[in-house]
């Protein structure tokens, strides 16, 4: 637009000047030559007359009207250049911003930023909480150091055996009496069948007398539901004192009385729950290793009041109760190892490891009944008669208080006067 206007006025300006020229060199000349000439204005002289006289005032003006106009278009091109710019500006705003993603992207920020802000509580809530359980464990441990301190102050004090076990060692017990022993407790063992000394329980008597003991029920602490290793190996625990339960393990048994010169007899002393107390003797016995299933053989029912149980015994069921109820000659069961002779499993029937037949007329490894009496219903989930019987002295129904069995060799069972069966035999063998 400016250069336009520009142009047209320069292009007047120029029409002006030619004009003006024109005038004073050619129609000058013939106006001055022309005296006549006003007489005939207004005329092409006249106007150039005219034009003459004002030509200088219009070409100032004309030359204002220039400057101003060239002041304009530098102002118009300022102008435009600054339009084009802030044009240029937008569009390249517009192109490279993008605001409403901006917007977007604002907002999204924002979420995040509330999003981190959470997080930040949460996590802070997490250190507070991991704090107070650093706290408590400091405390524990602070707790344990100082208990560590006190045993390690224990430790420092001479180690003693809180059990005594007797210095004397032998072959069994009898052997240790002869050697001079006349007290009771724990003594370290070696038979010849065995490959390495064990712990025993040795009762010595006021005779010198020492028996091996192989069982011990006296208040129930133990359970006798074990398995076969159980069994072989023993289980319960050995006291110097007599006051605990156990059962000293079949293969220890087995050498204890393997291929001895001297029968060895199997005491076997019990207790009912009104304190009274009897025994009963078998010789000759023996159990065999555990490839023949820890078998249980006797020669005979020695001596005792009370009553021949291993024998069997006509409880009045079948005719051939006692034969099914004799324990002589029975391998050893167990609830995972059946041995019996009975179709199912006396041994899980009826919780305990024993020579079952078919199954039992005595069963001293039984379930211990508080107070003696119990009933099928006792029994649990079989019903069978599972405590521990002796049933030739009472009823199968009737759970003993207390039990002993503990080995000693023929020669000396009949040291003690009083004691019946074998005295006059075995007494001059001496021991
Ligand atoms: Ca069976």
């Amino acid at each position: 637009m400016a250069p336009s206007i520009l142009q047209a006025c320069v292009g007047l300006l120029f029409l002006l000047a030619s004009a003006n020229a024109q005038v004073r060199g050619d129609n000058l000349a013939t106006c001055s030559q022309n005296d006549g000439f006003g007489r005939y204005c207004p005329t092409t002289c006249g106007v150039a007359d005219y034009l003459f006289r004002y030509l200088p005032e219009v070409s100032r003006e004309l030359l204002y009207m220039e400057r101003d106009l060239e002041v304009i278009a530098n102002v118009t091109m300022d102008t435009e250049e600054k339009v084009d710019y802030m044009k240029d500006s937008a569009t390249s705003a517009q192109k490279s911003s993008q605001s409403e993603s901006y917007i977007k992207k604002s907002a999204s920020m924002l979420d995040d930023v509330l999003r981190f802000e959470k997080t930040i509580f949460a996590q802070e809530q997490q250190i507070f909480e991991l704090q107070n359980i650093l706290a408590s464990n400091q405390r524990r441990m602070a707790e344990l150091e100082s208990m560590s301190a006190q045993l390690k102050q224990k430790c420092q004090e001479p180690c003693r055996d809180s059990v005594t076990i007797q210095p004397t060692t032998g072959a069994d017990c009898q052997d240790i009496a002869n050697k001079g022993a006349t007290t009771s407790g724990l003594y370290f063992v070696k038979p010849a069948a065995a490959p390495e000394p064990f712990l025993v329980y040795c009762e010595i008597d006021e005779y010198r007398r020492g028996f091996t003991v192989i069982q011990r029920r006296r208040d129930g602490s133990v359970d006798f539901n074990k398995n076969w290793n159980q069994y072989k190996n023993g289980f319960g625990y050995l006291s110097p004192d007599d006051t605990t339960e156990f059962w000293l393990g079949n293969e220890k048994i087995h050498w204890l009385t393997a291929g001895l010169p001297i029968p060895t007899v199997l005491r076997i002393d019990l207790e009912d729950w009104d304190g009274n107390k009897k025994y009963a003797d078998y010789t000759m016995f023996a159990l065999s290793p555990e490839a023949d299933m820890f078998r249980l053989t006797y020669g005979y029912y020695m001596a005792g009041d009370a009553g021949d149980a291993f024998s069997g015994f006509d409880f009045g069921d079948d005719p051939s109760d006692k034969f099914y109820t004799m324990h002589n000659g029975q391998q050893f069961s167990t609830p995972d190892k059946d041995n019996d002779k009975y179709d199912g499993n006396c041994a899980q029937q009826d919780g305990s490891g024993w020579w079952m037949n078919r199954c039992h007329a005595a069963h001293l490894n039984g379930k211990y009944y508080q107070g003696g009496r119990y009933t099928a219903k006792d029994a649990g989930e079989y019903g069978f008669d599972n405590g521990i019987v002796w049933a030739t002295w009472h009823d199968r129904w009737y759970s003993l208080k207390q039990t002993t069995m503990k080995l000693i060799p023929l020669t000396r069972i009949t040291a003690t006067a009083g004691q019946q069966g074998g005295v006059k035999e075995f007494g001059g063998l001496g021991m």
